[in-house]
């Protein structure tokens, strides 16, 4: 009788057991299921047939999952790289490339394989032919970024950056900054020119930071600039360089308080008999974040009303700053005196492209005087109006910087 109990005993530790196996079985199962590449050859060429192949696989759980090709001499190209997956279907297709160049010509062995959180690996393989591959990149040739260190600031001096290269191939180009922190991404916008974005030909970008549409250029600092071609297929080329941006931002200046006192020298008033002289004291400010730029006539400097700055030598000059006076009944250009916006020897100097150049420096405030004999008088009338003006020359003058403190003088017939 013992023995029966044995038998029957060992009998069912037995069934238990193949029931614990079969069940162990069934909630496994194989990770990854179902794996088709279909076709099974390809011609990527971008003529619309049989460009791509289909890779499809099912993951019965979560797993990393590769997907890779080998090609006849043993060499393996990842396709996927030890992606995580969770578990359900998925499809992905393949048109040859593999991180931005084209597979050659060529037989090739696809795996597909997962490997389980517990290290569990199911690799599935079969035979890939790709025939008529387009390998030829697309070349940003001559690729070049000039000047490299770039003060977009609205000063007239390497306010701007072009960026030019030749594309050798339809594709697509992105170029942008990279900032020194490796992800801020500023994007730079291609001059349309007669050869289209995309097309193969001379691609030229003229970048100022953003500042001509008012906006803060990118922080100082050296970013790298990053141009990125893509053709139709995938292959992929990148270019860089280098650019760095020094006293980047929109400059701000005005006339402090709007606060101009125009006056007769001799007297102290109001009153300019003809052929004396008008004079005036104002205070600018520079109340922004870059240096401006300013150029002669010094402060100081004494017109007489038949003159103007370019009779002084003393022409426009883009990105410029100067003070000027204008009057009621000018016949003529608008602010025909003007002065640097304080004395010359007051002002940060530099020399760039062998000329001297003056700055008024952030947070820094400079008197501004001068002076205008009046020799004719402008309007049939004895009392005429006077005012001045902040002009950034070329630029704008902005609402607030034009048409200051208008001051009616006594030319007193
Ligand atoms: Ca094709
Ligand atoms: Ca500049």
């Amino acid at each position: 009788m013992l023995k029966w109990i044995y038998v029957k005993a060992l009998i069912f530790i037995i069934a238990i057991t193949g029931l614990m196996l079969l069940l162990i079985g069934c909630a496994g199962g194989p990770v990854l299921t179902q794996v088709s590449v279909s076709p099974e050859q390809i011609t990527p060429n971008a003529d619309g047939i049989e460009d791509v192949t289909r890779i499809g696989y099912h993951l019965n759980s979560s797993a990393n999952l590769s997907i890779y090709f080998i090609d006849e001499a043993g060499q393996r190209y990842y396709f996927r790289d030890n992606r995580r997956r969770s578990q359900g279907d998925y499809r992905v297709d393949f048109g040859g490339v593999v991180a931005g160049s084209m597979l050659p010509d060529g037989d090739y062995t696809w795996v597909v394989e997962a490997v389980t959180d517990d290290n569990q690996s199911v690799k599935e393989e079969g035979t890939l032919t790709i025939n008529e591959a387009d390998t030829a990149k697309p070349e940003l040739q001559g690729f070049s970024v000039y000047p490299q260190l770039f003060t977009p600031n609205r000063d007239g001096i390497n306010d701007r950056v072009d960026i030019n290269y030749y594309l050798t191939k339809e594709a697509e180009v992105l170029v942008y900054l990279i900032a020194p922190d490796g992800e801020t991404r500023y994007p730079i916008a291609e001059v349309e020119r007669d050869i289209k974005p995309g097309e193969p030909g001379f691609h030229t970008y003229d970048y100022e930071g953003g500042v001509d549409l008012g906006a803060e250029p990118p922080p100082d600092g050296t970013y790298i600039v990053y141009a990125e071609a893509t053709d139709l297929v995938g292959n992929r080329t990148v270019v860089t360089s280098s650019l760095t941006i020094q006293e980047g931002g929109v400059p701000r200046a005005d006339i402090v308080s709007a606060d101009v006192d125009f006056y007769n020298p001799e007297t102290g008033t109001n009153v300019v008999p003809l052929g004396q002289t008008l004079a005036f004291t104002l205070t600018v400010e520079n109340f922004g974040s870059v240096p401006i730029r300013t150029n002669g006539p010094d402060s100081g400097v004494d017109y007489r009303s038949d003159e103007n700055f370019n009779t002084k030598d003393a022409f426009v000059s883009s990105g410029s700053w100067r003070v000027g006076i204008d009057y009621e009944g000018n016949p003529s250009y608008a602010y025909p005196y003007r002065w640097a916006i304080g004395p010359l020897d007051q002002l940060e100097q530099r020399v760039i492209n062998n000329n001297t150049e003056y700055f008024l420096m952030p947070g820094q405030r400079a008197i501004v005087t001068g002076s205008i004999q009046l020799l004719d008088v402008p309007a049939d009338k004895d009392s005429v109006q006077f005012w001045a003006g902040l002009i950034h020359e070329d630029v704008s003058i902005e609402a607030f910087n034009d048409h200051v403190s208008p001051t009616p003088i006594l030319i007193g017939f």
